[in-house]
């Protein structure tokens, strides 16, 4: 099965400049439908919990402030091959190096502030959302759409 959901988070940096609906629009015109969207302040310890890989590395700290420092919008995505599409549109971690024509590339240069998080597998996915989103905040729906977004071949 193809038809998977993703977790994206728009990071301080994207709200403060006013992307978030340039950015989710990106998603939105792959193809990919929203089924969970919340703005929220994050709380260090699911800062913590969310970039637990990565305690002990020397950008730990700085990476928890960041995203504790000011709201973030949440979304789940949906569709065909949802979590690899979403991270090409995303493009390489660091704006710097980030492809134009990704969001990473076109709306930033930064290292430290890279505008977007987003799963790096099903399992990932899977988890996050989990951490992220309460039960019942997520919505499953069908859109007329859909029937033009992914076909028999996508639902393997
Ligand atoms: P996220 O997790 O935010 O979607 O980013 P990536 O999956 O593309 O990259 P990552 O997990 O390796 O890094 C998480 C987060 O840490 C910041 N970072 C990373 C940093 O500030 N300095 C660094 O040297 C690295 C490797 C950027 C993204």
């Amino acid at each position: 099965m193809a038809i998977e959901r993703t977790f994206i988070i728009l990071k301080p940096d994207a709200v403060q400049r006013g992307l978030s609906g340039e950015i989710i629009g990106r998603f939105e015109r792959k193809g990919l439908k929203i089924v969970g969207l919340k703005l929220m302040s994050v709380q260090r310890e699911l800062a913590e919990c969310h970039y637990a890989e990565h305690k002990g590395k020397p950008f730990y700290n700085g990476l928890v402030d960041f995203i504790t420092k000011s709201p973030v919008v949440c979304a789940a995505l949906e569709g065909p091959y949802a979590v690899a599409s979403a991270r090409k549109l995303m493009g390489k971690t660091f704006g710097n190096e980030a492809e134009p024509g990704t969001i990473r590339g076109d709306y930033g240069s930064s290292r430290g502030m890279n505008l977007i998080h987003g799963s790096d597998s099903p399992e990932s996915a899977k988890r996050e959302l989990e951490m992220w989103f309460k039960a019942g905040e997520l919505c499953s729906y069908e859109r007329a759409v859909d029937a033009w977004t992914s076909n028999s071949e996508d639902r393997g």
